[in-house]
């Protein structure tokens, strides 16, 4: 790279320079780290023509020809940012903006796009590139919402397992673009954005780092609505200065006088425990999309009267009665809602914004928001979400069989794929009969992840050695339970609700003693510094404070996606078309590695397979042939 600039440069050709040369030429040191990375990104296109997107399955990858590029609706370049939800947290704080709330007449919503939407639809694929270009054009359109939901849950670890970028790099880039709104994440208590729990200061730490990074508003939950497991995560939200949202789940029915495990008091109470904790906001979530119209009219209600802090809803259209819900939930008094764009609506995600918007016209509760311009975010994500079929559910129509089974909406669309991976896709019905089994089994516990993941992996580990409930009562002793489900009944991810089923705790723990005390107590804390050095010893290079987090909430996935990162550079820059499908001989595109530095990539030629098991690629890179060589897995 550098050498091979400098010796081939004509004043050192001619030997007439000595290394003053160098120091007043500082050009000749980036012109090759520029060819450096565009060689990587032509290497990892290449990588992808040869052997696809890991995850993808052949027959049902898409071809780059056949898309088309979104439209993105115009935004002049100094129009003004309309004056937004976080304007008024900046001016009033916390406190403030919970009063303000509280007394909006109209209904607040907020935009689950960037989050909850795509996770509960196509497994949380939506890569920085896309929510990047429509970022400017949700700041403006999108500039009287309350918030939009554009991180946590699912796409910490997605983003680095799966697409191969750094979720705090999302977070700054739609920072920078979209200053004027909250932006809200979910973050599971104790378990952070995984599916264990995670010692205190790790908890303390993420926090602080992602309220640092821009996150105004913490939607905090616990998976067995454990208020102990909450605790924690809320002191911290609440000492960085941004918004605590205590969330407690929704399971159930409080309609039904024979599901008497979670009624009507057990919500008020939980509720009232969660203002005493310091929540400004509560949230409930509903995250199977349980909550029936006239069941939410009832909670809603009965909260309203009980706790002075604004009510925030969340809910899931999998029955598709979901935008049903929400209107008797706006005229019960709820304060703010989710809702996502319409093309990413519906079924498993959230119910329809701009349908609700629609409807909600010329009512008390009328938002008042910029529907021409919401409509045309939603065709920009129109034409997006078809970059991403192969990783949507085959779920066509709404279903009342969610009462049944209650799978959350953010666990549907990952639990089908992992069933059909284990070659169990033929026995989905089977599948969700023994989910519904399972949660009998664990005593009708709540789920939503990490604990529906429990419930899903008991489900599959059942299924797949053709168990029935009464075959694990009788010979439990001689089985051997997948870990995540041995931890749960250890007291590892908190405890239930009316604690642990003992006969079924023993069969599964066998010898081992279960834990009554908070995790959290008894894990030892991390050293970030001596964590951060081993880091860098490992990997050979220097490395973030937010680097160090995210590889103690995912060591081996973060130095996966570091090597990818070393290997590749930075491939969240490439379109989605050719990010997962490559290209073919033919095919042209223009990739901005940054603003104002477009690379126009064509592809020549696909070599054909060498001895060594390599091929060779052809590409014209802003005109001038170029050539990189990758591996055939195949
Ligand atoms: C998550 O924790 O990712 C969820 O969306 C739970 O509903
Ligand atoms: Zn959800």
């Amino acid at each position: 790279g550098f050498l091979e600039n400098v010796i081939t440069h004509p004043t050192f050709l001619a030997g007439t320079c000595d290394t003053s040369f160098i120091d007043s030429h500082p050009e000749l040191f980036q012109i090759p780290v520029k060819r450096d990375r565009a060689n990587k990104l032509l290497c990892f296109i290449g990588h992808t023509v040869v052997n696809g997107y890991p995850g993808i399955q052949p027959e049902r990858a898409l071809r780059f020809r056949d898309l088309r590029e979104a439209d993105v609706p115009e935004i002049h370049y100094d129009t003004p940012r309309p004056r937004g939800s976080r304007d008024i947290l900046r001016e009033k704080g916390p406190e403030g903006l919970a009063q303000w709330a509280l007394k909006e007449k109209k209904l607040l919503i907020t935009d689950t796009t960037m989050r909850d939407a795509h996770q509960s639809l196509m497994a949380t694929r939506f890569r920085t590139a896309d929510l990047d270009r429509i970022a400017e054009a949700t700041s403006v359109h999108g500039g009287g919402l309350f918030s939009l939901e554009m991180w946590g849950g699912a796409t910490f670890d997605v983003s680095m397992r799966f697409l191969r970028e750094d979720p705090w790099e999302r977070l700054d880039r739609l920072r920078a673009k979209i200053p004027n709104v909250l932006f809200q994440m979910l973050l599971r208590g104790s378990n952070a954005v995984g599916y264990t729990n995670y010692p205190d200061n790790v908890v303390q730490e993420f926090v602080k780092k992602a309220a640092e990074s821009g996150i105004d508003v913490f939607r905090v939950f616990d998976s067995l609505n454990w208020s102990k497991g909450m605790a924690v995560a809320m002191d911290a939200v609440r000492k960085s200065g941004t918004v605590c949202e205590a969330a407690m789940c929704y399971t159930g029915d409080i309609l039904d006088p024979k599901r008497d495990k979670y009624p009507l008091k057990y919500y008020v109470e939980l509720a009232k425990e969660l203002e005493k904790m310091g929540a400004h906001i509560l949230g409930i979530k509903d995250m199977a999309g349980l909550l029936k119209p006239f069941a939410a009219e009832k909670l809603i209600k009965a909260l309203k009267a009980e706790i002075g802090i604004p009510i925030h809803l969340h809910t899931h259209d999998t029955s598709s009665n979901g935008g049903a819900m929400l209107l008797v939930a706006a005229q019960s008094g709820v304060d703010i809602v989710d809702t996502a764009l319409s093309s990413v609506s519906g079924l498993t995600a959230q119910p329809n914004l701009n349908a609700l918007l629609a409807v909600l016209e010329n009512t008390l509760w009328d938002p008042k928001l910029d529907q021409d311009g919401l409509q045309t975010l939603a065709n920009y994500w129109e034409t997006v979400r078809t970059y991403y079929a192969p990783f949507e559910s085959e779920l066509r129509s709404g279903t009342a069989q969610v009462y049944y089974h209650e799978i959350p909406g953010g666990q549907y669309s990952n639990f089908k794929p992992q069933v059909e991976g284990l070659g169990l896709g033929h026995r989905w019905e089977e599948c969700k009969e023994m989910y519904r089994q399972v949660n009998d089994m664990f005593g009708d516990v709540i789920k939503v992840t990490p604990s529906s993941k429990i419930v899903g992996d008991m489900t599959m580990f059942m299924v797949q050695n053709n168990l029935q409930p009464e075959d694990v009562y009788a010979r439990g002793e001689d089985l051997t339970f997948p870990k995540g489900v041995i931890d749960f009944f250890k007291g590892m991810i908190g405890q239930p609700v009316g604690g642990f089923p003992e006969d079924l705790q023993k069969i599964i723990l066998k010898d081992e003693k279960p834990l009554t005390c908070r995790p959290g107590e008894l894990l030892e804390p991390v050293d970030f510094a001596a964590s951060k050095a081993e880091l860098e010893a490992k990997v050979e290079h220097p490395v973030s404070e937010r680097d160090v987090l995210s590889a103690v909430l995912y060591p081996g996935v973060w130095e996966e996606f570091d090597r990818h990162r070393q290997e590749f550079g930075d491939t969240s820059v490439l379109p989605t078309p050719v990010f997962f499908y490559g290209l073919e001989t033919g095919d042209e595109l223009n990739v901005e590695i940054e603003p104002g530095k477009t690379l126009i990539v064509r592809l020549n030629a696909v070599g054909s397979l060498q001895k060594d098991g390599t091929r060779n690629i052809y590409f014209e890179l802003n005109g001038e042939p170029r050539q990189v060589t990758v591996q055939d897995l195949s």
